[in-house]
């Protein structure tokens, strides 16, 4: 089975460990960034959605004048772009990078977060959008005639693309962990991203989205690629790694506490499945499976993905293995000093991981 790599793409040197206030983006850093990503043999990066943070596409086409084989992960929220317009300049930047765009819908986990931008469906009406839109963008980039819309959340009429994606169509991916999700995701995604859960959640959540996905009548090799996330953090021997972890740690609580001006426990539950989850799963222990470590989880009140795995780089190889034998064909790694751990990943990890796959292949079973 193939696994590829993904990482998270970053604009600037700030990170959670360092950050530095204000930064805006820093061309000769993410040129860098980007470049040790791709030769380092990473897949795919994702350039994430915030209200309030940079706009992924012209962050993405800078991406990808620079590189040659990353392929560039938009993460796009409906509720920001009509969609015969994304359509168009998702096709747009596929042609410009030669195939390399995959786009990462987000239908928006926090009601407060989507009325910054004038967003005030509810999240069941969000995922019920998602789905109008990702049909509408596959005709778009499908459709050959012009073609009208009636939805309930989209009406036109007419419209007619001639951008078209290099390779027919743009993979499409959802991510989350709430029923819609899966139903949406499970029935028309072509990849599904999950945040790292221990390997029993991890598979339950596997079952669901290929339970919606047979349910919407998908075979077997039709159905979503799986994409997990991690944030490992490495150093020569496990030993080592447990003491960074903790010095990783202390930093997120003082730059949390300090940010906030109040203590992680006072924040409010996030409104999101994925995050409820994580930080129930951080309840019952620190230390789940091999590596998979919670505290992280806790300490960022699961902003985003947070569990790390921790431990030398064979640690998280193994690690990684364990969620591929589950079936995860993606796996999302990025650390907590953003530049550095992607060299690491890039010497230590991929390799090995790759490795292992190679030897079992080469193993007559
Ligand atoms: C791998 C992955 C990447 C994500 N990236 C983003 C992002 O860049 N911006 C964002 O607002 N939400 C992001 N999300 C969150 C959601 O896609 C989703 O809207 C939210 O978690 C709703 O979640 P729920 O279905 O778990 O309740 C990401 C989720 C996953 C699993």
């Amino acid at each position: 089975m193939p696994v590829e790599f993904i990482s998270l793409t970053f604009p600037n040197a700030s990170n959670e460990i360092n950050p530095i206030p204000n930064a805006g983006v820093d061309p000769e850093f993410l040129v860098r960034y980007a470049r040790n990503l791709d030769d380092y043999a990473f897949n795919y990066t994702l350039v994430p959605y915030d209200s309030s943070s940079f706009d992924p596409f012209t962050i993405g086409a800078t991406i990808a004048s620079v590189t040659k084989n990353i392929k560039v992960i938009i993460a796009l929220r409906p509720n920001t772009l009509y969609p015969t317009v994304a359509a168009k300049a998702l096709a747009t930047l596929d042609q410009l990078s030669k195939g390399r765009v995959v786009v990462h819908f987000i239908a928006g986990g926090s009601d407060a977060e989507q009325a910054k931008e004038g967003d005030f469906l509810n999240k069941e009406e969000r995922y019920a959008r998602l789905e109008e839109y990702i049909r509408i963008l596959r005709r778009a980039w499908q459709s050959a005639d012009p073609f009208d819309w009636e939805g309930k959340y989209y009406r036109f009429k007419q419209f007619s693309n001639r951008v078209r994606p290099t390779n027919g169509t743009i993979p499409v991916s959802v991510g989350g962990s709430s029923d819609d999700a899966y139903r949406i995701g499970g029935s028309l995604a072509d990849i599904f991203g999950l945040w790292g859960e221990p390997l029993k959640e991890t598979k339950e959540q596997i079952d669901r989205i290929y339970a919606e996905a047979a349910k919407a009548g998908r075979s077997e090799s039709d159905r979503p690629r799986i994409w997990v996330t991690f944030r490992p953090i490495i150093a020569e021997t496990d030993e080592l790694a447990w003491a960074k972890a903790h010095r990783t740690l202390d930093a997120l609580r003082e730059n949390r506490a300090a940010a906030q001006g109040k203590a992680p426990a006072d924040a409010p539950p996030p409104q999101n499945v994925g995050s409820q989850r994580l930080l129930a799963i951080a309840a019952r222990g620190e230390v789940q499976d091999r590596a998979l470590w919670y505290p992280t989880v806790t300490a960022t009140n699961a902003r985003g993905a947070s569990t790390a795995l921790v431990g030398a780089p064979q640690t998280i190889a193994d690690s990684i293995l364990d969620y591929v034998d589950l079936g995860a064909e993606l796996i999302s790694i990025r650390g907590y000093d953003n530049l550095n751990d992607a060299i690491d990943y890039g010497r230590y990890v991929l390799p090995r991981v790759r490795e292992a796959l190679r030897e079992r292949e080469a193993t007559p079973a």
